[in-house]
C-alpha cells in the first residue's frame, strides 16, 4: 500500500515557470489522491544543481556555485508553497546525502566492470547538458534545443549501456505500463533497436559536480550531471544509506516528466538500474509541452508564463484546474489568457460555483441554513445517488492510467447531472407545494456536494476546504458513504467559490 512518485529535478539557472508548475501540480494531484485512498505516499521533488551550465550561470552572476544555487533554490520552494505542492521530500543534488550515494554507485559499477576509462570526443550542448555524435546534429546545432554546441575532447569514464540493450527491450515489451503514453513507448523501443552506445559518465574540464572517489577513479573526474541527477530517485529514499526506507518505497511507481527528457528516463536510467540489480520503476510518464499563445516559451521572446502572476490574477486552484483540464494529459497544450478565462467561467464559475451557491442559498432561504431531513426517495434521486456512488470506481481507473483530464471529466459529469437534477426537480416550485420533497432534494444535493468536495480536493485543495467549511456538518473529511450528513447541521453560504471573470 505504498506509492512512490517523483518529478524531475529542475535546473536552478532558470526561474520556475508554467512548465515546471505543470509537472509539480500533476504529481501533487496523484499524491493527494493516493493519500486520501489510504496509501503510504512518498512524493519526491527537488533541484538539479551541478554541471557546466550551473557553474557558468553562477560565474555570470558573480557568485560561487554553492552560493548561487542556495539562493536560486528558494525561488522554486516559494512557488511550490504558493501552489500547494505537498511533497514529502525535496532533494538537492548538492547535498551530501545525495553525493555520497553517487560516489558509492560509481564505485560499485566500476567494481562490476560496467564503468571503464576511455576518452570522449564529440559535441556537447551545455544548455541541455547533453552529448551528441556529429551525425545527430541538426544543421550543426543541438538537435534538442537548436542552440550552438561545442567540441569536447576529454578523458572520461563510460557506462556500458550497450550491455543492457536487450534486457531493456524485453522489459519494455513485457511491461505495457513502463512507458506511457503508449506512443512514447514505441518511440523509445525504435530508438533502442537502432543500437545503444555506451555513455560518457564523467567530466574533467570543470569542477562543479560530485567528485569521483580517488584512488579508485583517476583524479579530476566529476560525475556527469545527468547521471548525478537521475540517481536522486534512489538516493532520496535511502539507497545505500537507509536500506529499510529504501525497501519500503523502491521501485518508484511513477516518474512523471516532460517529453523532453524521456530518453534519459526511459533508456539511460533503467539501464543504470539494471546494472545496479535494482527493480525498474513501474511507470515513466512523459507529459506534453506547453506553448504560449501558439509560440514556444523563451526568455528572449519574453513570453514566459509566471505562475505567480497568473495565480495572483485568477487564484491557485483555477490555475491547477486549467492546466490539468485544458489538454489531455500526455498531449501538448497552449496557454492563453482567453482560453483560461473561457474555461474558468464555464467550468468553475458556472458549473461548479453555481451548483454550490444555488444549493446553499436554497438551504438558507427555505430551511434557515439547516440541513433538511430526507424523505421518500424518487427515481431521479436514485439516479443522482448512483452516479455519485460510482464516481470513486470510475476515477480510480483513470488515476491508474494517469489520465488526469478523464478524472476531471468524470467529476464534471456528476456536476452536470446535479445541475440537471436542480432543473428537473425545480426546488423553487416545491417550496410552495411540497416542503418534504424539497427537503429531500436539497439533502441529496448537499450530499453530492460533500462527495464532490472530497473528490475535487486533489485538484482544488483550497476550494475543497472552503466547500467543506461552508457545508458545515455536511463536510466530512473521511472517504464518503452516502447519507452521512446529519439533518439539523448548519451550512454557511459565504462568497461564491469562483466569481465570474470578465474578458480581459
Ligand atoms: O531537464 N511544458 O530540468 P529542467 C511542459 N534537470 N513542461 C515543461 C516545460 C514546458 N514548456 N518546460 C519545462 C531538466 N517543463 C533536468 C532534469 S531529472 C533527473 C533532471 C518541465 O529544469 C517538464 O517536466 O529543464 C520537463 O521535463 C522539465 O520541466 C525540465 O526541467
Amino acid at each position: 500500500m505504498k506509492v512512490y512518485l517523483t518529478t524531475p529535478l529542475y535546473y536552478l539557472n532558470d526561474v520556475p515557470h508554467i512548465g515546471h508548475a505543470y509537472t509539480q501540480i500533476a504529481t501533487d494531484v496523484l499524491a493527494r489522491y493516493y493519500r486520501k485512498e489510504g496509501y503510504d505516499v512518498f512524493f519526491l521533488t527537488g533541484t538539479d544543481e551541478h554541471g557546466q551550465k550551473m557553474e557558468q550561470s553562477a560565474r555570470a552572476a558573480g557568485k560561487a556555485p554553492q552560493v548561487f544555487v542556495d539562493e536560486q533554490v528558494e525561488k522554486f520552494k516559494a512557488l511550490w508553497k504558493r501552489l500547494n505542492i505537498s511533497y514529502d521530500d525535496f532533494i538537492r543534488t548538492s547535498e551530501s546525502r545525495h553525493g555520497e550515494v553517487v560516489q558509492k554507485v560509481f564505485k560499485k559499477l566500476l567494481e562490476k566492470g560496467d564503468i571503464y576509462l576511455g576518452e570522449y570526443e564529440g559535441w556537447y550542448c551545455t544548455p541541455c547538458e547533453s552529448f551528441f555524435l556529429p551525425s545527430q546534429l541538426d544543421n550543426g546545432k543541438c538537435p534538442d534545443c537548436g542552440r550552438a554546441v561545442h567540441w569536447v575532447k576529454e578523458e572520461s569514464y563510460f557506462f556500458k549501456m550497450s550491455k543492457y540493450q536487450n534486457q531493456l527491450l524485453e522489459h519494455i515489451r513485457d511491461h505495457k505500463d513502463f512507458i506511457l503514453p503508449t506512443t512514447r513507448r514505441n518511440e523509445i523501443s525504435s530508438f533502442i533497436k537502432e543500437g545503444l552506445k555506451d555513455v560518457s559518465v564523467s567530466r574533467t574540464s570543470f569542477s562543479w559536480g560530485v567528485p569521483l572517489p580517488e584512488p579508485v577513479f583517476r583524479p579530476g573526474h566529476i560525475a556527469y550531471v545527468w547521471i548525478d541527477a537521475l540517481l536522486n530517485y534512489v538516493s532520496a529514499p535511502g539507497f545505500m544509506r537507509e536500506e529499510e526506507k529504501f525497501k519500503r518505497y523502491w521501485p518508484a511507481d511513477v516518474h512523471l516528466i516532460g517529453k523532453d527528457i524521456l530518453k534519459f528516463h526511459a533508456v539511460i536510467w533503467p539501464a543504470l538500474l539494471l546494472a545496479l540489480d535494482l527493480p525498474l520503476p513501474r511507470t515513466v510518464f512523459a507529459h506534453g509541452w506547453w506553448t504560449v499563445e501558439g509560440e514556444k516559451m523563451s526568455k528572449s521572446r519574453g513570453n514566459v508564463v509566471d505562475p505567480w502572476k497568473v495565480t495572483e490574477q485568477f487564484g491557485v486552484d483555477s490555475f491547477r484546474y486549467f492546466l490539468l483540464r485544458e489538454v489531455a494529459f500526455g498531449l501538448d497544450g497552449d496557454f492563453s489568457t482567453e482560453a483560461f478565462i473561457r474555461r474558468y467561467n464555464a467550468d468553475l464559475a458556472n458549473d461548479l460555483g453555481n451548483l454550490f451557491q444555488r444549493t446553499l442559498s436554497m438551504v438558507e432561504r427555505y430551511f434557515h441554513g439547516k440541513v433538511p431531513a430526507t424523505g421518500k426517495v424518487a427515481p431521479e434521486d436514485e439516479k443522482l445517488r448512483f452516479k455519485t456512488e460510482e464516481l470513486p470506481q470510475k476515477i480510480r481507473k483513470h488515476y491508474e492510467a494517469i489520465e488526469l483530464h478523464n478524472v476531471l471529466s468524470q467529476i464534471w459529469d456528476l456536476i452536470t447531472l446535479a445541475n440537471r437534477y436542480i432543473e428537473e426537480t425545480a426546488p423553487w416550485k416545491l417550496a410552495k407545494t411540497n416542503p418534504e420533497r424539497l427537503g429531500t432534494v436539497l439533502y441529496n444535493l448537499l450530499e453530492a456536494l460533500r462527495w464532490l468536495a472530497f473528490y475535487l480536493s486533489p485538484f482544488l485543495p483550497e476550494t475543497s476546504e472552503q466547500m467543506n467549511r461552508q457545508l458545515g456538518s455536511a463536510g466530512l473529511k473521511s472517504p464518503p458513504v452516502w447519507g452521512q450528513i446529519m439533518p439539523g447541521g448548519t451550512i454557511r453560504k459565504g462568497q461564491p467559490l469562483f466569481p465570474r471573470m470578465e474578458k480581459q
